[in-house]
């Protein structure tokens, strides 16, 4: 194993991180912005190393002086934790010219994924249902629309170099496909430096289902079931939960063996997820894969009892796994809600000082992050400040505790989202499970208008 380890991010997830090192034995180091120099992640690693100014661009991307700080420490491994440069091909390929571990998949798995009509191929050619649509890149919009004739409308118009919902638009008919389409190619290109669009089918009354898969360096892999993430607005996840309660058995299976399938077909190593659209007949689709830890991984953790973290350190420092597929099985029901410092009406980011915080302690709540009273939460970074798991042997009791919670947890001096999630978590739907991405959709463009 290491015996130090730098940890390229911030906020809660750096300090998540540290924690699963302290137990391991492995000394931390911490990078941290001018913004950042009193986080607690800064606080909490065994060294901690300026490297540039707020801005990410300045710092936390700034991938020569987080190396610069890898060979000064002698650290032999960088965890890029999610977000930043942790499906960065270049800082993954940096990383091993260095001589550095990347503890993630290679540069050139990060790369293949990452452009999402290359691993639309790459699936299809492994025979993994994908969503209908085409994989090859829109030239104009006249074969645009032709393509959507096609398809059959409503058509998903998404930036290949995307990911995530950005630069995602539905489209229902001719007229409103020949207004979006030079639009959504200038924003791809300014968001992503890649104007490339390519087109899916809507799947509509979906469910948006993810499969954590871990493999060693040795080909052998495991995946850790489903986390259900359909409860978004602005391509913010909010609710995400496991196991999802809208799959059978068998589906539940098959979408496991899909996951191992096609992360073996792409020699993946370390931790990774398979995005899925579930419909409503239990018809599964790829949509992308996600070569990184996500943000919602303590779900699956909370009930696998494995510690994703830990697994992706061993496999980087080059161990075997130590269980098989037989030894993983989903016990109870997790639910975590992310908490942002944003305004509840406009959604914009909400900067400020954390004058109080109180946060609700219990066995079954697992609360990560970034901050504690007094924190300032800054412009320059992701408005999520924390998140807050709750855990029970039943779905409804889980819920049960994740209403209680909320109502105790205690935030002043910035605007949040706590009374939108106090507002989800006891809305009829959500204890239903009757939410589809399109139930979203549909509301997130009312708010808009
Ligand atoms: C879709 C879709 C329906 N049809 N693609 C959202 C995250 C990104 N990885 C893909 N996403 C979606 N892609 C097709 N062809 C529905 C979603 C989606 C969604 C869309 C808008 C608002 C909320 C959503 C929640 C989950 C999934």
């Amino acid at each position: 194993m290491f015996q130090h380890v730098l940890i390229a991010n911030r906020g809660e997830i750096a300090r998540r991180i540290i924690r699963t090192c302290k137990r391991l034995g492995i000394q931390t180091v911490a990078v941290y912005s001018e913004a950042d120099k009193n986080a607690l992640h800064v606080k909490e690693a065994d060294e901690a190393h300026h490297i540039g100014g707020a801005k990410v661009s300045d710092s936390y991307l700034n991938m020569e002086a987080i190396i610069e700080v890898a060979k000064k420490t002698k650290a032999e491994a960088i965890h890029p934790g999610y977000g930043l440069l942790s499906e960065n091909a270049e800082f993954a390929a940096l990383c091993h010219h260095e001589g550095i571990t990347f503890i993630g998949p290679s540069a050139q798995v990060i790369k293949q994924m990452g452009n999402k009509i290359e691993a639309r191929k790459t699936m299809e050619q492994v025979g993994i249902p994908i969503v209908p649509g085409i994989s090859a890149p829109l030239h104009d919009a006249e074969e645009a629309v032709r393509r959507a004739n096609m398809i059959g409308y409503p058509v998903m118009l998404k930036a290949s170099s995307g990911g995530g919902g950005i630069g995602m638009q539905l489209v229902r008919h001719d007229e409103e496909l020949y207004r979006a389409f030079e639009g959504n190619q200038k924003r791809a290109q300014s968001f992503f430096n890649d104007g490339t669009l390519y087109m899916e089918k809507v799947i509509e009354h979906a469910r948006h289902i993810e499969i954590q898969v871990l493999f060693d360096s040795f080909g052998h892999g495991v995946h850790l079931f489903e986390r259900d993430c359909s409860l978004q607005r602005r391509h913010q996840k909010i609710i995400e939960e496991a196991p999802a309660i809208c799959l059978d058995e068998v589906v539940r299976h098959q979408m496991g063996q899909m996951a191992i399938q096609a992360a073996k077909a792409i020699g993946y190593e370390n931790a990774g997820t398979i995005e899925c659209l579930v419909d409503q007949d239990q018809q599964f689709y790829f949509l992308e894969m996600n070569t990184r830890l996500q943000v919602e991984h303590p779900v699956t953790e909370e009930i696998t009892g494995i510690d994703l973290v830990e697994e992706q350190l061993k496999i980087a420092a080059l161990e075997p796994l130590s269980f098989t597929q037989e030894d993983i099985h989903q016990i109870g029901h997790a639910i975590e809600v992310r908490i942002y410092a944003e305004d509840p009406v406009t959604f914009y980011p909400s900067p400020g000082t954390i004058t109080h915080l109180s946060t609700p302690t219990a066995p079954y709540i697992r609360h990560e992050s970034s901050v504690s009273s007094g924190s300032v939460m800054t412009p320059y970074y992701d408005p999520m400040m924390a998140k807050m798991i709750v855990y029970g042997d039943t779905r409804e009791i889980a819920i049960k505790r994740l209403k209680a919670a909320l109502q105790t947890y205690e935030i002043e001096g910035i605007k949040t989202n706590l009374s939108l999630l106090r507002e989800m978590a006891s809305s009829s739907a959500f204890l239903h499970g009757s939410i589809t991405t399109d139930f979203l959709m549909k509301e997130r463009e009312g708010k808009r208008s």
